[in-house]
């Protein structure tokens, strides 16, 4: 039983502003009657009256009988919804005020203002998901592209937690069996081979470590990575960034030192999404504003998660460049000769010994963007992310997933170094524990709440 039951929630689900449709949720035991009180039909029928999955058209009146909108009202019923509770669904005119004054009339009703997320809080309490399908329903509404909200959908639909359940089938089977041989040790039960049990082991630990692996491919085309474009002024940083945005966000001209502040915006890659910053040229000045400017882009420099390093093609390389190349660090670096429709005179050998990648574009002609995209792809694991596969959605899951490979390592050792079985029951079940604080089955009030709290209200 949830901690719901008398309790019926409403809210706004659809973004609130001037549209189509909007659409007023409201979920708990008391939603059908609260919507019969606040809805006419237009035959007459009450919304109690109809099956699940049925609707009827008709008004929305307010508590002094006054009509407030046209609406056609869906009923869902317990526990074939959303939420797994009784749901009514009140869809408006789109409009800003006509849909608060419905929502403020069912409020009067008897319904209490959903909280961010509770609708899907509720859907998890009632077992209709568990937290992986719940954390995927806002990977599916944050989703910047293709690849992301496919995979997202796929995680939503049980991949991920069918993955996880073989995971957890594989040690609950080994620890089921060590714990009987231990516990009853008169009623003849084969004590478990060494070798099944390591086999076992290894096979949870590979698809954890599969899942481990694929985080940081994910992570490119899931959240996006902290991408910085640098080089010494007048490169092309600037063009370079209005071409890959397709808007005239950065200043553009011949001078050196044009930009000062970083300009950001995100943009998708083919697979990747790139949180692009353009950034003031790296030049030792006396100008105080530039170099302002200048000693910001060092600082991301040592925090980024890919930097975009431009060289003019039509120059040779000098003390700026070098200086540069100095502070690319260990952060992976795409190397981007640009001005590629002028003579090319750079050392192109000596650039390409100092990044992962090198292209050649012409970011003024518009010139050289799949060669980039490829680079960027490659190097941010993009291009080797399925889309398919199970694929861990952000940092939670990814410490649940490591914490239970770790005391997996640490029973292949146990049991290579011929230390009893019960410590390595204990490690089993210690991995087992993460396994289900991943999907949610004991997962403390706190770690739901922290889940739900970062969806926005109405979902
Ligand atoms: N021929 C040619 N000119 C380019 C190309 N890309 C940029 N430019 C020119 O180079 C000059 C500098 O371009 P910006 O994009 O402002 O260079 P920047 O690196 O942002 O310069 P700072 O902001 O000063 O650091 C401008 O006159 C651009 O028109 C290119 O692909 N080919
Ligand atoms: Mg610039």
């Amino acid at each position: 039983m949830s901690d719901f039951q008398n309790n019926t929630i409403a809210a706004i689900s659809t973004p609130l502003g001037q549209g189509g449709i909007s659409v007023i949720r409201i979920s708990g035991d008391n939603s059908i009657e609260i919507a019969d009180s606040v809805f006419k039909s237009v035959s007459g029928k009450k919304l109690s009256q109809i099956n699940g999955y049925s609707a009827l058209f008709g008004k929305i009146y307010d508590d002094d009988g006054s009509a407030l909108d046209e609406c056609v009202a869906t009923v869902f019923r317990s526990p074939h919804s959303y939420t797994g509770e009784n749901v009514v669904e009140l869809s408006c005119h789109g409009g800003i005020f006509v849909t608060n004054q419905v929502l403020r009339t069912v409020i009067k009703s008897g319904a209490v203002l959903a909280k961010p997320g509770e609708f899907t809080e509720r859907a998890f309490v009632n077992g209709k998901i568990d937290l992986t399908e719940s954390e995927a329903v806002m990977d599916i509404i944050s989703a910047k592209g293709k690849a992301a909200a496919r995979s997202a959908l796929n995680i939503k639909e049980g991949r991920l937690r069918s993955e996880i359940d073989d995971v957890k089938d594989l040690l609950i089977d080994s620890a089921a069996h060590l714990s009987a041989w231990a516990d009853y040790p008169e009623e003849d039960i084969p004590e478990i081979s060494t070798e099944n049990l390591l086999s076992n082991i290894s096979a949870a630990s590979s698809k954890l470590e599969k899942l481990i692996k694929n985080y940081d491919c994910g992570k490119a085309v899931k959240q996006g990575i902290d991408t910085l474009i640098v080089g010494k002024p007048n490169v092309g940083k600037s063009t370079l960034m209005n071409f890959l945005t397709g808007c005239e966000k950065s200043i553009v001209t011949d001078i050196p030192g044009t930009t000062r502040d970083i300009i950001e915006e995100t943009i998708v890659m083919g697979n990747a999404v790139l949180i692009l910053s353009d950034t003031a040229g790296l030049r030792d000045t006396d100008n105080p504003i530039e170099k302002i400017g200048v000693n910001l882009v060092k600082k991301r420099l040592q925090s980024c998660g890919l930097v975009l390093a431009v060289f003019d093609a039509s120059r040779q390389l000098d003390e700026d460049d070098f200086n540069m190349i100095d502070l690319l660090g260990e952060v992976p670096s795409v190397a981007v000769i640009n001005k590629t429709d002028l003579d090319c005179v750079v050392d192109v050998d000596l650039i390409k010994s100092k990044a992962n990648k090198c292209v050649f574009i012409s970011a003024a002609k518009g010139e050289g963007l799949d060669d980039l995209t490829s680079a960027v792809e490659d190097l941010t694991g993009a291009a080797e992310f399925d889309e398919n596969s199970a694929v861990l959605s952000n940092e939670r899951q990814f410490q649940c997933a490591s914490c239970a490979l770790e005391p997996l390592k640490q029973a292949v050792s146990a049991i290579e170094s011929g230390m009893t079985l019960d410590a390595v029951t204990v490690l089993i079940e210690e991995s087992i524990q993460n396994l289900l604080e991943l999907t949610g089955e004991r997962a403390s009030e706190t770690i739901v709440h922290s889940v739900f709290s970062k969806f926005c209200v109405g979902k």
